[in-house]
């Protein structure tokens, strides 16, 4: 019998010595909760559940129903097995600290239940992305401040991806490990063991109506993508832009690509569009952990130290050698 995901992460509890089963019962927790997100994404309309939810997240972004119930299905699954001492999302302006009536635990999560959210009205790929970190010793009312730490503190971070199966992909700082739910026994099932990104890459993603507000750098990576080998690549480029972030890393960590969100100036004050807690650095771990690279174009992201639960940065991710050339760019090499 193939091996599934709990057993898979009991097998790493064991080797992490003196491990509490702490950690494997946050993550059995998310894991039943992106089996709920997967079966509500799936049904849609069946249920009622497409279409705006007439409100707007601390982004100023309009909530989708799903967007809510998502957020809804992951804090009842997790805030009730005393694993976690609070939690924070894309989709709630405040951290959520774990109610009274449940215990606490060692661990803070950070999560966006629906990323992509915008494509789910016309049925295109759509993700949950999520992130673990240790509560700082001793800290038992945690603020949002305990939640500004550098990705390098992760412990786990994963996202499911909603697509024509349903996948998860881990990574606990072992290597990546995806899953595919076989819905017939309602179990993540080890498909894709240690997945990794190849250093080399002919596909590019990025939003290419920003162009005219991207920095030269980015400017000049792209012109030379687009011309390929008449413009001096050795190569030519292919393009794709889901406007899904999961989708679009889950495509790079399994044929290689350079996924782009750079720094624009489309709105003054914004870094970048995608937040750093709980979309930048837990792809970056998993981008990491697979052999590719994360930057902001001048920094490796998870080493950013942050300075609040929403905030944006730059994101060039993927196959490392063409990550390295764009860092170059903005180094003027
Ligand atoms: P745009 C989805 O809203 C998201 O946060 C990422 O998943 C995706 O890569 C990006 O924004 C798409 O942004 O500006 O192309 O709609």
């Amino acid at each position: 019998m193939s091996k599934n995901l709990v057993q898979f992460i009991i097998e790493e509890q064991r080797r992490v010595p003196g491990a509490s089963g702490d950690f494997t019962g946050l993550l059995s927790d998310i894991i039943s909760a992106c089996k709920h997100i997967a079966h509500a994404v799936n049904k849609g309309e069946l249920i009622g559940v497409l279409g705006s939810a007439g409100s707007e997240n601390v982004q100023g972004e309009t909530q989708k129903k799903l967007d809510v119930i998502t957020n809804d299905i992951f804090i009842k699954a997790t805030e009730w097995s005393g694993h976690l001492a609070a939690m924070a999302s894309e989709e709630m302006d405040n951290i959520y600290p774990i109610p009274k009536q449940y215990p606490r635990g060692k661990y803070l999560l950070t999560f966006d239940p629906l990323d992509g959210s915008s494509n789910i009205d016309v049925n295109i790929s759509v993700g949950t992305i999520f992130s673990i970190l240790r509560c700082p010793e001793g800290v038992t009312n945690p603020t949002a401040n305990d939640f500004l730490q550098p990705g390098v503190k992760q412990v786990c971070s994963g996202y499911a991806l909603y697509g024509p199966s349903t996948m998860l992909v881990i990574t606990t700082g072992h290597g990546v490990d995806g899953f595919t739910l076989d819905s017939d026994v309602g179990e993540f099932i080890l498909t894709h063991p240690q997945m990794t990104i190849p250093a080399d890459t002919q596909e590019f993603a990025i939003n290419m109506s920003n162009r005219r507000y991207w920095e030269e750098p980015v400017q000049r990576y792209v012109e030379e993508c687009t011309k390929g080998k008449d413009g001096g690549r050795e190569k030519n480029f292919n393009m794709r832009w889901v406007a899904s972030m999961v989708a679009e890393v889950h495509r790079i960590l399994t044929r290689g690509g350079i996924f782009m969100y750079p720094f624009d100036t489309k709105e003054p004050g914004k870094a970048g569009k995608l937040r750093l807690l709980y979309e930048a650095n837990p792809m970056s771990f998993i981008v990491e952990q697979a052999g590719g690279a994360c930057s902001t174009g001048r920094e490796r992201i998870m080493e950013l130290k942050p300075t609040g639960l929403h905030q944006r940065v730059p994101v060039i991710l993927g196959s490392k050698n063409e990550v390295e050339r764009v860092v170059g760019y903005h180094k003027g090499t």
